[in-house]
């Protein structure tokens, strides 16, 4: 079953269209982007809220950046493993990370398998994941949720489970 925050917060009504930008330092290319932009989709499909791409960072509602180690908010991060990425409960915004990580950026298709003998972390399937604690989503106890808190390295697992819809749909 899924979980909220405690006092379960949620971005308030009038703050129902949203703005997102990426870190201008990371330089990050369109294909990186429509990654997020994807994942921003599978939310807005069940919710009344919408998500537009800002170009400028300090006014964006959501900002979403990568980051090695100490970064300003006093969650640094781990390098390879361990933490792969974290955001912060609404109406916060910030979805960070790690820059240390082997990113993977799939498109879609595909059997959600990589063939990679090393460790890779798909993107995709951490940012819906994130997006779910942006909007105020906390982990859910149902395996095949994307709220659930593990991930398989190398498998993409980027569809809203029923779980993560009626979580969603309860706090909009
Ligand atoms: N980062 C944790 C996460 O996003 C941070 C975290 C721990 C957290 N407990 C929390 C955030 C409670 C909000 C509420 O879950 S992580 C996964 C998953 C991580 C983990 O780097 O461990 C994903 C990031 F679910 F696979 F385990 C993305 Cl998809
Ligand atoms: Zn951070
Ligand atoms: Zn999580």
């Amino acid at each position: 079953l899924y979980s909220f925050f405690p006092g379960e917060p949620r971005w308030p009504e009038r703050r129902r269209d949203l703005t997102y930008a990426f870190e201008p330092r990371n330089a990050l290319t369109e294909e990186v982007k429509s990654v997020f932009s994807r994942a921003f989709v599978r939310w807005a499909e069940v919710i009344p809220l919408t998500f537009t791409r800002s170009e400028t960072f300090s006014t964006s509602d959501i900002s979403i950046g990568f980051y090695s180690g100490e970064h300003g908010d006093g969650e640094p991060f781990d390098g390879e493993m361990g933490t792969l990425a974290h955001a912060f409960s609404p109406p916060n915004g910030h979805f960070h990370l790690d820059q240390n990580e082997n990113w993977i950026v799939s498109g879609d298709g595909g059997d959600g398998r990589f063939l990679s003998e090393t460790w890779a972390i798909d993107l995709e399937s951490v940012a819906v994941h994130e997006i779910g604690h942006v909007l105020g989503l906390g982990h859910s106890s149902v395996q095949d949720s994307i709220m659930y808190p593990t991930i398989t390295t190398g498998r993409r697992k980027v569809d809203l489970t029923s779980d993560d819809v009626e979580g969603v749909q309860y706090l909009y």
